[in-house]
This record gives structure tokens, C-alpha cells and sequence, in this order.
């Protein structure tokens, strides 16, 4: 039976729904910009998740041969022109919290439980969507942003979560983590870390066996949105609320 002190939260997928509307159309305005004739649509987009990072998954789009060839100096500047175009993007204020997500963070806030960001994303694309999706105040609010190519091996890999609890001092079973895929849930898992998932339209068929709690979102108190999809500890759970992951840390 252990306290929970600490949710550790990815961005990509569980925050908001930045990937469809966000990232890839940020992609693909780099792309052109570079003269480059490659674009990922929408269904192209969601294979290429299963690539966490965005360098990352321009490199593995050029070795299987949909890309010309590069130096890795091409890829990061590329990329980091991506960077500026989701940015921009995300200052128009295009892409809002998912459901439940700002009610819940607050929730944790008051109740003095340590929140934390634990993503693959690029630390200046994550501080944008803090801006102008969340507010400047959770700046302050979050102990620790564990972003990007801060560790070297991205999701699945347990790494960004260690980063994250040893810049803490928290320990994983205090701990639990929010996400929305199976790289993310992959990742959390073998930092050994319980975890609840909101699936959104690119992870809902992925494999989840295991995890403590999949819904389709957080959701609200005076909707009736929430599809619990796994269930293992039998919570009732209308919204997904503090109290329920206190309850999956108790066991
Ligand atoms: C998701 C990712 C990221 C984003 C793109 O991260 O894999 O690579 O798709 O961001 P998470 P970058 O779900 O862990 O937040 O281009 O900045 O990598
Ligand atoms: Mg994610």
C-alpha cells in the first residue's frame, strides 16, 4: 500500500491532442520549406508514431526510402525549423487540452501532490503548449519539464522517467504516470510505474494488457464521455478523478 506523491505526465497524445493537427502539419511545413517533396498525411503519420521523436522519425522515414538521404546536421535543422512551425502553430491556440486534464492537474495541484512532464518531445515545443494551452503559471507549478534528447534513449526505453524521479527524489512506486500510447505506457512500465491511459484516435488499438486503467479520456464531471476500456482494480469511474489514482497505488 504506497501514498501517492508524484504524477508524472506526457505531453503528446495525453496533454492535448497534438499530434494530427500539431506536430505532423508542422512536419510537413518544414518539409516544404525545405524544398523536400515528401509529405506524412494523417494515416502515414500514425505509423510513423511508433518512431518516438521527431529527428528520430525523419531518419527512420529516410531508411526505409521515402526521404532522400541527409547528414544528421540536415535532419536537427530540419527539424528544428519543424520546432518553430509547431510553435506557431500552437500559439495560434489551435490545439486545446484534452478533456479532464486541466480539472485533474488542479486537483493534484491543491492536494500538494508533486506534478511532473515526462516526454520525448523537444523542450521548447513543450514550453509553447505550456504557454499557450495550459498558462504561464504551471511553469512554477510543474517540479520538473524531463523533455527531449535530455536522456539518450527516448520512449519505450525507462529513461526519461528515471531522469524525472531522480531529479525528484521520488520513488516509482509514490509515483504514477499518465499517458496515451503504448511507447509511453512501454516507457513507464519498466521505470516500473503504475499508469493510466487516455487513448485518443492514433493509440486506441494499441496493447495495453496490463496497464492500471485505460479510458478514452479523463473526462468531466457533468459529461458522460468516459469509455473505460481496462479496468483491473474495478474503480467506479465516471471521470477520472485523484481519488481513483490514489486507489491504484494502494492496490
Ligand atoms: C511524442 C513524440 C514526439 C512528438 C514530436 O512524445 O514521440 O516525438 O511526436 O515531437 P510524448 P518532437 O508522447 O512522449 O509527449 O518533434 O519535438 O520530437
Ligand atoms: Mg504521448
Amino acid at each position: 500500500m504506497a501514498e501517492l506523491k508524484c504524477i508524472l505526465w506526457d505531453v503528446d497524445g495525453t496533454l492535448a491532442d497534438t499530434e494530427r493537427d500539431g506536430h505532423r502539419v508542422a512536419f510537413n511545413m518544414a518539409f516544404e520549406e525545405a524544398g523536400l517533396e515528401r509529405r506524412w498525411d494523417i494515416d502515414t503519420y500514425g505509423e510513423l508514431l511508433a518512431v518516438t521523436g521527431g529527428k528520430e522519425r525523419i531518419r527512420f522515414d529516410i531508411d526505409r526510402g521515402d526521404m532522400p538521404e541527409m547528414p544528421y546536421e540536415d535532419i536537427a535543422a530540419l527539424h528544428a525549423r519543424k520546432t518553430i512551425h509547431y510553435q506557431s502553430l500552437i500559439a495560434e491556440g489551435r490545439i486545446p487540452l484534452r478533456p479532464g486534464v486541466r480539472r485533474l492537474l488542479e486537483e493534484a495541484y491543491d492536494a500538494d501532490i508533486t506534478l511532473g512532464i515526462s516526454t520525448t518531445t523537444t523542450p521548447s515545443a513543450l514550453d509553447a503548449l505550456i504557454e499557450h494551452s495550459l498558462g504561464k503559471e504551471w511553469f512554477d507549478r510543474f517540479a520538473v519539464l524531463a523533455a527531449g534528447d535530455i536522456v539518450p534513449a527516448k520512449k519505450p526505453a525507462p529513461d526519461i522517467y528515471h531522469y524525472a524521479m531522480e531529479q525528484l527524489g521520488v520513488a516509482a512506486e509514490n509515483t504514477l504516470a499518465l499517458e496515451d500510447s503504448a511507447n509511453g505506457w512501454k516507457s513507464a512500465r519498466a521505470a516500473g510505474i503504475k499508469c493510466v491511459v487516455t487513448v485518443n484516435g492514433y493509440t486506441r488499438e494499441h496493447d495495453f494488457n496490463g496497464a492500471d486503467l485505460v479510458v478514452t479520456e479523463l473526462g468531466e464531471p457533468d459529461t458522460d464521455a468516459v469509455d473505460v476500456l481496462q479496468n483491473p482494480h474495478e474503480l467506479e469511474c465516471h471521470h477520472v478523478q485523484l481519488k481513483h489514482l490514489q486507489a491504484i497505488l494502494h492496490g
